[in-house]
């Protein structure tokens, strides 16, 4: 999904109730013109027609009443507003009358800063999808959403973590928005009977990212859906399974990190970028971020971090995948500029002496190898190396991956 920052899917309705809320509205919206304008039109005639220079004082009568105005004028505007309550109230109920959870699929979400959460109920084999969607800013979008079969009831039991704040699941296409609240659960169902993909948005606003707080709904042909629920892949599409992510990698989208935290480059998001960290601290420090992170917050940040539970062996996990996904720009330069043929990160001498090792050399030294590179030649090694046209940043990332070696 490519969002646009724009709210769409007013243009489709997936739901089966969509129709019903578009005629409610229009209702409305007309009934409300008509009433206005029946005030607004005769307040204008009236004000033109007994202006001050057309009114001699002799004219001026004081009316008690007029009963048959009276009646009208009270009768018409009732049953107007009471067509108006009707649509209101029958198109309410049909939103807000939950199916049976038996003849439903029941799927737990759960709405956080700044990210959406999904579990569905265990399959045949015991198997529970959990879900997270977290806007990604390299593909402007998010990698997974909830899969649904078409024509299927499917009830979405809300709720927040308790010190987080509201946030609103919000799908345009299928006219339904419902509020998700810190410890309380909140419900909501719909049916969608069209085949596609729905974006859906936070309408509450929930702080600095609200407005990257995206997911998608994924309506599938029943079959398709079936074969996905009742294996373990983590989506139904081939392509988002493509690259599988690595345990580390699936801890760091999967407990919501990737909201507030980049790896594979310095960007702040709401956090400091883990860019690099690996560098500096060690596991332990990690571990302590994680389960207790506001005794210790990086300068510049508020205590905003909410303690996750995480089992050692994850903590390793997610520890490798930062040190590695630090690293990975860094490494894409140096292979894109053709240096590994030359240098290997194992300790062996190649053409030229392995990049293992260098990280006790200075910034400026590795600056001025990449820029002049026959300068200054280490012990051994002939003068053969070609000046490397390189940015400031490229750089910067190259010097962070020595010295994570
Ligand atoms: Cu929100």
């Amino acid at each position: 999904m490519d969002v646009n920052n724009t709210l769409s899917g007013f243009n489709s309705m997936a739901s089966t109730f969509a129709a019903d809320v578009d005629q409610a509205f229009w209702i409305n919206f007309w009934i409300s013109i008509v009433l206005g304008l029946s005030v607004i039109i005769p307040l204008f005639y009236f004000a033109w027609k007994y202006r001050e220079s057309n009114v001699k004082d002799e004219d001026i009568i004081n009316y008690t009443h007029n009963t048959p105005l009276e009646i009208t004028w009270t009768l018409v505007p009732t049953a107007l507003m009471m067509v108006l309550f009707y649509y209101g109230y029958t198109s309410m109920k049909t939103l807000r009358t939950m199916p049976a959870e038996s003849e439903s699929i029941v799927i737990k979400l759960e709405g956080s800063k700044w990210m959406w959460k999904y579990e569905y109920p265990a399959n045949k084999a015991g198997h529970v999808h959990k879900i997270t969607s977290i806007y990604d800013a390299k593909i402007k979008g998010v990698k997974r959403g909830l899969y649904v079969p078409k024509g299927q009831k499917v009830i979405l039991k809300m709720t927040a973590p308790i010190d987080d704040v509201i946030h609103a699941y919000y799908v345009p296409a299928f006219r339904m928005k419902e509020d998700v609240v810190p410890g309380r659960m909140t419900q909501q169902w719909f049916q969608a009977d069209v085949v596609g993909k729905y974006e859906v948005e936070c309408a509450e606003y929930c702080g600095t990212k609200h407005s990257y707080m995206y997911s998608e709904i994924i309506v599938m042909e029943q079959a398709d859906y079936d074969k996905w629920f009742e294996s373990d892949a983590k989506s139904p599409f081939e392509d988002q399974n493509a690259a599988p992510m690595s345990k580390g990698e699936s801890l760091f989208v999967d407990n919501g990190c990737a909201g507030c935290h980049s790896v594979a480059d310095a960007s702040t998001i709401v956090g400091p970028s883990l860019m690099g960290i690996t560098s500096t601290k060690d596991a332990q420090y990690l571990k302590d971020a994680i389960l207790n992170p506001n005794k210790d917050i990086a300068e510049g940040f508020s205590p905003v971090m909410p303690a996750t539970k995480m089992s050692d062996e994850d903590m390793k996990e997610l520890y490798a995948y930062i040190a590695t996904a630090a690293v990975a720009k860094g490494a894409n330069i140096i292979e894109e500029n053709g240096c590994t043929a030359c240098h290997t990160n194992d300790g062996s001498a190649s053409a030229g002496p392995s990049f293992k090792g260098m990280r006790t050399l200075e910034d400026a030294y590795i600056k001025d190898a990449i820029l002049t590179p026959n300068k200054d030649i280490a012990e051994g090694f002939t003068p053969m190396m070609p000046a490397s046209k390189m940015s400031d940043e490229d750089i910067a990332e190259v010097t962070k991956y020595l010295k994570a070696l």
